[in-house]
């Protein structure tokens, strides 16, 4: 222990500890700043509960070892549990077997070949979005992120839901949407409140409720239509519906469906957007890279309608699409603690014996900060360069220095569905339309929620030449 040093940290204020260093708008940006002044690990203390962040990959790396660590449902996915339980995003595992039930079904419904199977849902819901677009014409400014918002959701509704939203013919969102907004917004609102006040027989607090109640419903007679209509399809419904276990040979309970398909909802729709976003804007600020990307489509595809065939063969655009993670991981926050059964540490320490940690205390890997350590990527670790992503390079990156979609196996078991998504949206973009900032001057603010997306972000959008 005689190398131990002290975890540094802000001071804080009695009691309520270090809320007053963290903006509310934007925590994100405090989080980083306090990395850039503290270093690789410091701590936060907010009502008495303390938490450290880790921002070097060597921390991180160690931190990514599932036989020491394990995710940690933190209070703000707590709240969401009111609408999801023990889907698989809001689990606590081990403790929930059915985390492990829905896990080993669901693993295969997001292998390669019912992500294939989803690519003619996905095209339509993106040929509309290019149809919304060209009618707009090039004197528009185009709200990206909402648009892509539109985009994401409407994809993951129909492969997921077997239902229509139709967000891009109505300016309003569609109930279920909203419902759903709801959840997350109070549930947001509720981790930040003293737990007896969630009680109280509010406007707000029943609304909360009413919004739950509506999502399960409607999701619970999307469930009886597919049921009592089967339909051939591969999609993540039928999935859920008719996928079985197999340690147990059990299917899924109707409980368990219905908080997966918003589950799904939840964590399929804003990560994405929020990456394409994130792309067009440093596409439109790095010429070359935008270049490249076009005459990757031009080249590959050329006119002809896109094919799934053609999702394997467009590396530079792949490579724009991890950069574009690298530097704004859209979860850009995840957090682990001890592994519960498996680590017997006492205390638990950090990097080599360094830094010791409370008991039970959160760690939560910054990987914005940590995707950017210059050990690893450079003295040019802050800059938009695609080339360093290329397979080439990419494939011999040291283990987790890029973590976007999480560790192990309570990472994203969505990534296959977001990747053929967004690479579809993009080839398809860059080859009907050419693109200018509405703003040029624009520079990247953030608006954060879960997530992060750009905020007040507006592009225009002309037709390419010979377009019929
Ligand atoms: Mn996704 C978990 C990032 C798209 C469904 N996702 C995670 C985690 C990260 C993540 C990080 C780990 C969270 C944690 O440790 O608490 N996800 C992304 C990103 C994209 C994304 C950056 C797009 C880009 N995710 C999607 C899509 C879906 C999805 C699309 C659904 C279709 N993600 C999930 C689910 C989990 C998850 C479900 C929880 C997995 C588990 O714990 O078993």
């Amino acid at each position: 222990a005689s190398k131990e040093i002290p975890i540094p940290g802000p001071r804080g204020v009695p009691f309520l500890g270090n809320i007053y260093d963290i903006e509310s708008e934007v925590p994100l940006n405090s989080i980083d700043l306090l990395a850039d002044n503290y270093g690789e690990i410091f701590r936060l203390t907010t009502l008495g509960k303390a938490r450290v962040f880790v921002s070097s990959h060597e921390l991180v790396d160690e931190v990514c070892n599932e036989e020491r660590f394990g995710k940690i449902v933190t209070q703000g996915l707590q709240e969401i549990r009111n609408g999801t339980h023990d889907g698989l995003f809001t689990a606590n595992y081990p403790g929930e077997e059915n985390w492990a039930i829905a896990h080993r079904i669901l693993v295969p419904a997001f292998g390669p070949l019912m992500i294939r199977g989803m690519f003619d849902d996905m095209y339509d819901i993106a040929s509309q979005l290019v149809m919304k677009w060209a009618r707009q014409g090039p004197n528009t400014p185009i709200s990206v992120t909402d648009d892509f918002t539109r985009l994401t959701l409407d994809t993951i509704a129909l492969c997921s839901m077997g239902t229509r939203f139709n967000s891009f013919y109505h300016d309003d969102m569609h109930p279920f949407v909203e419902a759903m907004v709801g959840l997350l917004g109070g549930s947001a609102n509720r981790a930040r409140r003293p737990a007896l006040m969630n009680n109280l027989p509010t406007s707000e607090n029943s609304k909360y409720w009413n919004d739950v109640a509506y999502l399960r419903s409607l999701s619970q007679e999307l469930v009886d239509a597919r049921k009592n209509n089967p339909e051939d399809k591969k999609d993540l419904l039928n999935a859920l519906i008719l996928g079985r276990d197999s340690q147990t040979g059990k299917g899924m309970t109707d409980e368990s469906i219905v908080d997966n398909m918003i589950t799904f909802l939840i964590a399929g729709h804003e990560t994405t957007s929020g990456m394409l976003s994130f792309l067009f804007y440093y596409l439109l600020k790095t010429p070359h890279a935008y270049k490249k990307a076009q005459e990757e489509v031009d080249r590959v595809i050329g006119r002809r309608k896109i094919k799934v065939e053609d999702m394997s063969k467009l590396p530079y655009i792949t490579a724009v699409m991890r950069e574009t993670l690298r530097l704004k991981p859209t979860a850009p926050m995840i957090a682990l603690h001890a592994h519960p059964t498996k680590n017997k540490e006492d205390p638990v320490t950090l990097g080599g014996g360094k830094y010791v940690l409370q008991k039970n205390e959160p760690v939560v890997l910054l990987l914005g900060k940590m995707q950017r350590d210059p050990k690893v990527y450079g003295p040019d670790a802050d800059e938009f360069r695609p080339e360093r992503m290329l397979d080439e390079h990419f494939e011999k990156l040291p283990k987790n220095a890029w973590k976007p979609f999480g560790n192990g196996m309570r990472g994203c078991i969505g990534r296959p569905f977001a990747w053929q998504e967004a690479l579809l949206v993009v080839a398809i973009l860059l080859q009907n339309f050419n693109f200018q900032m509405d703003n040029p001057s624009y520079d990247l603010r953030i608006k954060q929620t879960l997530t992060i997306k750009p905020k007040d972000f507006q592009i225009r959008a002309s037709l390419r030449e010979g377009l019929d």
